[in-house]
Order: C-alpha cells, then sequence, then structure tokens
C-alpha cells in the first residue's frame, strides 16, 4: 500500500496557533496526516527553504501556511515548490489581518497562493481545500468528504426545521 500524502502546516509564529487549531482539528477529524512548524519567512528563512525542499522526499503533498502582518510566508513557499499552497491570513492587530490578506492573495502571476478567509472559516476551509486536493488520489478521502457535505446539510435542515416549528409555535 503506498503511503498516504501529509500536509504540511507552517505558521509564521507560536502566536498564530490557537486561531489555526480548527485547520488542525479538521485534517485529525479526516485521519490526514500532517506535520505543523512554526517557520517563518522573516525569522527563520534558511531553516524554512530547507523543510520546504524537503517536502516532496518526505511525502508532503500540500502546504498550508498561516501568517499575519506582513505575510509573507505562503508566497515565500509558493515559490521554492511546485505543490499546491494555501494560504491563511492570520487576523492580527493593529489592521485585522487586511494586511496579511492583501500579502497572502496579491501573488505576482505564476507562483499561486489559494487563500482563505481571514478569521472565520478561513483556517477550517483551507484543511478542506487541502484534503480535497488529496481527495484527487484518494478514494477514501473523497467518500469521507461526501459524507461530511451530507452531514452539514442535514445539520442546517434540522435548524431549518426548528424554525419552522418554533415560527409556528408562536402563530
Ligand atoms: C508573523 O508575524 C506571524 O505569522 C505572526 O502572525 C506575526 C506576529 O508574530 P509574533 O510577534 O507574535 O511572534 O510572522
Amino acid at each position: 500500500m503506498t503511503e498516504p500524502f501529509k500536509v504540511a502546516v507552517l505558521m509564521g509564529s507560536d502566536s498564530d496557533l490557537d486561531r489555526l487549531q480548527p485547520c488542525l482539528d479538521t485534517l485529525s477529524a479526516f485521519d490526514v496526516p500532517f506535520e505543523a512548524r512554526v517557520l517563518s519567512a522573516h525569522r527563520t528563512p534558511a531553516e524554512l527553504i530547507q523543510f520546504v525542499e524537503q517536502a516532496p522526499s518526505r511525502n508532503m503533498g500540500v502546504f498550508i501556511c498561516a501568517a499575519g502582518g506582513a505575510a509573507h510566508l505562503a508566497g515565500v513557499v509558493a515559490g521554492h515548490t511546485t505543490l499546491p499552497v494555501v494560504g491563511i491570513p492570520m487576523d492580527n492587530a493593529p489592521l485585522g489581518g487586511l494586511d496579511a490578506l492583501l500579502a497572502t492573495v496579491q501573488m505576482p502571476g505564476g507562483v499561486p497562493v489559494a487563500t482563505f478567509a481571514v478569521g472565520g472559516g478561513g483556517p477550517k476551509n483551507a484543511a478542506l481545500f487541502a484534503i480535497r486536493i488529496l481527495g484527487l488520489s484518494s478514494p477514501g478521502l473523497a467518500e469521507k468528504l461526501v459524507q461530511q457535505r451530507a452531514a452539514m446539510a442535514t445539520q442546517v435542515l434540522k435548524k431549518d426545521q426548528r424554525l419552522q416549528d418554533k415560527l409556528s409555535a408562536a402563530n
């Protein structure tokens, strides 16, 4: 059996970790193996590049990069690999993440970074997007994604039913 691809989850600082937790939790919920590292494009550039260059030989399939402020992490990673790179801009003070969003999303042509939302569902969606990429070569993961969507729809329909019941009771 071939070894499943791993996801490399990089964060620019340990101060990003709490907000990134939904990303790690989602990968765990799908049983997707990952390595999470604190590596900074600015503070540890040599170690970052070494990690990126070794990633294919260590069976990494996708990078997820979370950084705030002058967020160059995802872009620098994308410049050193042909693997897919997913960026999560972190919502740091004082600019609330707009700085990181623009730094992550405004990549020059030829160096793509799939950029997700600041805050909210961004970290979770980044994980789900990475899982969708890996699902292309894993029927088991693709099936789990189908189940996840069905479970989400069931939850929403239950909420709708509760609303309808409440409205009927009020009239
Ligand atoms: C970025 O700088 C990190 O991703 C973090 O969001 C931000 C601040 O880092 P700390 O000063 O909290 O270590 O590189």
